[in-house]
């Protein structure tokens, strides 16, 4: 059953492919039993003697062996694999709060895949997706928003992503949230009370130190729900689509972007058919750029399906880049583009400003009156591209600094929580100041503290772990 505690897994740790040097992970009860089947010690003690957080060299073998056995040289050239070091992490002082085992050897695939079958001949299982970080929750050496925050210290994109991601790990999300499900659950066991001695003449709760609790906590909850849409884009990523006619330069300001050859680029308008994605960081903010099929009238099938995937790039799109040729009158292509263009979601960009201007501000603001305002770039010169950069940054961004004090809530599942728990707040709020029943105001406190406890798992379902972990590899 996956979470079962009393076996013993192991699992590839380091990716896949040829590597300097690979690790592979044992965990649970008989680690260290197990894991002196396989590696033999070159000091000749015994594998279960060695101190905890210190590391020795080892002969790795593929076949079962006694822990003290003599080691024949004949068996020894059979089954022997590779020469590693061990590492012993004794619990609850390890990752999963078990014992645990590192062996590492040479990064190859042969040898890991060699090491993980000889670990489970012993007795090991493969570890399932996400495992070890599993099992470190539910011994609890983190709580889940802190479990969850191992993949995204693992997946950061950007330096910043990453401050982000070491933030909630360490758990600074988690106090924040337990802070207010705390007062929550204060504020809820003075309504019981009062609920349950109803008849004696005690004041449990004063009706203004109540609002003053609701109040405060919906303070904290909507600024942490504010921070979800920012906060989702450090974590997944902004999704960019340069969209514009064909040969305005789309796929030239994709490469400047992201400063290589990536697409390719000729004057033949109708080049780039296929959408190209690649993610790069734009002021420290990981973005998925698109390049996408210059968006016009044809009769080309190949075309007509390139552009149908540029309509949706820019229906999925956080962020349009519509491209307009500075050297080039209007056309009718860009005027359907600029007419569809929503100010809050596109910047207007004028490429080709190298060369001599054919094209004027006052006719874009006649077709679109409503923008935030037109760049001039060149992205065959690199002109303008660090005001480009920058007005894209505040885009998507627009409440950066504010953001940086307090925490930033960069995970869907804790956003949707947090809104259920401001919600039930509000209802609270109203309930109370309608005067209406202390067992309604109960209630609603009680929907949003248990909203917050998903967040943490102090409460969990079985559905809401599955759900986690499987995004995890094995190994992790
Ligand atoms: N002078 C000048 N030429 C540019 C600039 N940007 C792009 N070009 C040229 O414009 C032509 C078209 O560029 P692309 O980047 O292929 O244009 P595109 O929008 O991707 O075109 P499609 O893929 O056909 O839709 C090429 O010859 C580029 O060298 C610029 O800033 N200045
Ligand atoms: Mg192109």
């Amino acid at each position: 059953m996956h979470g079962a505690l009393d076996d013993t897994i192991c699992a590839i740790a380091t990716p896949p492919g040829e590597g300097g040097i690979g690790v592979v992970r044992i965990s649970g009860l008989r680690a260290l039993d197990f894991a002196s089947h396989v590696a033999r010690l070159r000091s000749g003690k015994s594998l279960q003697d060695l101190r905890t957080h210190t590391m020795a060299l080892a002969d790795v073998c593929s076949q079962s062996m006694a822990p003290h056995g003599p080691l024949e040289s004949e068996s020894r050239t059979h089954s022997f694999i590779d020469e590693a070091l061990v590492v012993v992490m004794r619990r609850p002082h390890s990752f999963t709060g078990e014992d645990v085992v590192e062996v590492q050897c040479h990064g190859g695939p042969v040898i890991l895949d060699q090491l993980c079958r000889a670990l489970m001949s012993a007795g090991a299982r493969l570890a399932e997706p996400g495992e070890f970080t599993k099992r470190a929750f539910l011994n609890g050496r983190l709580d889940l928003a802190q479990a969850e925050a191992v993949l995204d210290t693992i997946r950061a994109k950007t330096a910043r992503s990453l401050r982000i991601a070491q933030s909630q790990r360490r758990g600074e999300l988690s106090h924040e949230v337990e802070g207010t499900r705390t007062a929550l659950v204060v504020a809820l066991a003075h309504i019981e009370a009062a609920l349950d001695f109803a008849e004696e003449d005690i004041e449990f709760v004063r009706q203004d130190e109540l609002m003053r609790v609701l109040d405060e906590t919906a303070i904290r909850l909507r600024r942490m729900v504010q921070s979800g849409q920012e906060g989702r884009i450090w974590r997944e990523g902004a999704a960019v689509a340069i969209l514009g006619r064909p040969n305005v330069g789309k796929s030239s300001l994709m490469n400047a972007l992201l400063r290589s050859d990536r697409a390719i680029v000729t004057p033949v308008p109708g080049t780039t058919r296929d959408m190209l994605e690649e993610v790069v960081s734009i002021e420290g903010i990981p973005v998925r750029l698109f390049d996408t099929a210059g968006i016009r009238a044809t009769d080309d099938e190949v075309e007509a399906e390139g552009i149908r995937r540029s309509q949706l790039a820019w229906e999925e799109a956080d962020l349009a880049l519509i491209l307009l040729d500075g050297s080039q009158p209007l056309s009718e292509s860009d005027r359907v583009l600029l007419a569809r263009q929503e100010a809050s979601i596109a910047l207007l960009v004028i490429n080709k400003c190298d060369l001599p201007r054919r094209l004027t501000k006052e006719e874009i603001e006649a077709v679109c009156p409503v923008n935030a305002g037109v760049l001039d770039i060149s992205a065959k010169m690199q002109i303008g591209l660090d005001h480009l950069r920058d007005a894209i940054r505040s885009r998507l961004t627009p409440s950066r600094l504010e953001s940086q004090e307090g925490v930033l809530v960069t995970n869907l599942r804790h956003a949707a929580a947090l809104e259920r728990a401001l919600q039930g707040v509000e209802q609270a709020r109203h309930s109370v100041e309608a005067g209406r029943a202390g067992e309604l105001v109960a209630m609603d406190l009680r929907i949003a503290a248990d909203a917050l406890g998903e967040i943490t798992g102090a409460i969990t379902t079985d559905e809401i772990l599955e759900r986690i972990f499987a995004e995890f590899c094995i190994g992790k």
